[in-house]
C-alpha cells in the first residue's frame, strides 16, 4: 500500500473513531439522537439509518430517523425493513435534538427542508462528499454506506441480528448492484457472508426490491421503451415519460426509477436517458455505464413543455 493510500486509511480509521465517540457520548449524557437518510431515500440510505437506529435501540437510546419527501412515505420496495415505527416526517421535529447523524449524504442540498441540529455527523461513501458537517466520515472506498455502519456497530458492541443484517444487506445490494458493479471487492462479499450467517432471507430481500412490480408498471414499461430512442452520434439512447402516461398506468415516478436500468443495457449506446414530466419541468437522469448522475433541466428555451417531447 503505497504511503498516501494508508494515510487516506488511517484519516478513515481516525474520524471513524470520533464518530464512535460523539455516539458514546450521546448515549451516556442522554441526549436524543436523530438519524437522517437523504431526501427520497434509497435502499442504502434508509437502511444504514435504520440499521444504526436499531442498534443503538439496544443501546437504550432515544431515536428518531427521518428523511425528507413530499408526501412522506417510505419507497414501497423498502416496506420490509425493520424499525420503521422510529420514522417521524421533518416537519413534526420541533426540538432540537443532541446528535444529528445523517447517512449517504453527499452534501447538505441531499438534506433538503432539514436542518441541522447542534452537533452533527455525516458517514458517507460519496466521493463527491462535500464535507459540509461538524464531523465528516467520508470513505470512498466503502461499497455502501450501510458497510460503514457496519464498523460503528461493531465499535458500539453491538451484535448482528436478522433485522440489523436485513438493513445493512440491503444497503449494499442496492449500490453493488446485486454485486455486479465494480465496487463489489472481496471484502462486500465477506460482509454479505456475515450477514447472511444471521439467517435473512436474502432471496425475499432481492424480491422485494427488485422483482415485485404492479402490472401496470410492466405495461409503461413497455411503452416507454417503444418510443426510445437510439442517436449513435451521441452514444446515447433516450426516452421519456409524460404524467398523463404515469397517471394512466396508475403509478408514481419512484416506482419507475428502474426503468433507465433496462434503457442502458443497449449495446450501442454509453449514456442512457430518462425524460420524466413533472408539472411544467421536465427532470432527467443520467446513467453512463461506468457512473450515474442525475440532473435537472427545463426544455430548450422557447419550446412549451407541452410541445415537448417532439412528436415522433
Ligand atoms: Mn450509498
Amino acid at each position: 500500500m503505497g504511503r498516501a493510500m494508508s494515510d487516506a486509511r488511517d484519516l478513515v480509521a481516525g474520524d471513524r473513531a470520533a464518530v464512535v465517540a460523539a455516539l458514546t457520548a450521546a448515549l451516556d449524557a442522554g441526549d436524543d439522537i436523530l438519524l437522517v437518510a437523504h431526501v427520497n431515500p434509497d435502499g442504502d440510505s434508509l437502511g444504514s439509518a435504520l440499521a444504526l437506529a436499531l442498534a443503538l435501540r439496544t443501546l437504550g437510546c432515544r431515536l428518531r430517523v427521518s428523511f425528507d419527501a413530499e408526501p412522506f412515505a417510505v419507497l414501497r420496495t423498502l416496506h420490509f425493513l425493520a424499525g420503521q415505527e422510529l420514522l417521524v416526517d421533518p416537519v413534526t421535529i420541533t426540538t432540537r435534538p443532541g446528535l444529528v447523524v445523517c447517512l449517504d449524504t453527499a452534501s447538505r442540498s441531499r438534506l433538503a427542508r432539514i436542518t441541522s441540529g447542534s452537533m452533527v455527523v455525516v458517514v458517507d461513501h460519496h466521493a463527491s462528499n462535500t464535507r459540509f458537517s461538524d464531523l465528516n466520515l467520508v470513505d470512498s472506498e466503502a461499497a455502501s454506506t450501510s458497510a460503514m455502519v457496519v464498523d460503528l456497530i461493531d465499535a458500539l458492541g453491538v451484535a448482528l441480528d436478522a433485522d440489523l443484517a436485513a438493513a445493512i444487506y440491503t444497503g449494499l445490494v442496492t449500490d453493488t448492484g446485486s454485486f455486479r458493479f465494480a465496487a463489489t471487492t472481496p471484502a462486500v462479499h465477506r460482509l454479505a457472508a456475515r450477514l447472511l450467517a444471521t439467517g435473512i432471507r436474502h432471496d425475499l430481500i432481492s424480491r422485494a426490491l427488485w422483482d415485485t412490480h404492479r402490472f401496470g408498471y410492466l405495461k409503461l414499461l413497455g411503452e416507454v421503451l417503444g418510443c426510445a430512442r437510439l442517436e449513435p452520434e451521441h452514444d446515447l439512447a433516450w426516452t421519456w415519460c409524460a404524467q398523463a402516461d404515469l397517471r394512466n398506468a396508475g403509478l408514481d415516478y419512484d416506482e419507475i426509477e428502474g426503468f433507465i436500468d433496462t434503457l442502458r443495457t443497449a449495446s450501442e449506446a454509453e449514456v442512457a436517458l430518462i425524460c420524466k414530466q413533472e408539472g411544467d419541468v421536465w427532470k432527467v437522469s443520467v446513467r453512463s455505464r461506468g457512473a450515474s448522475t442525475s440532473v435537472r433541466c427545463a426544455p430548450a428555451s422557447g419550446v412549451a413543455a407541452t410541445a415537448w417531447p417532439p412528436a415522433s
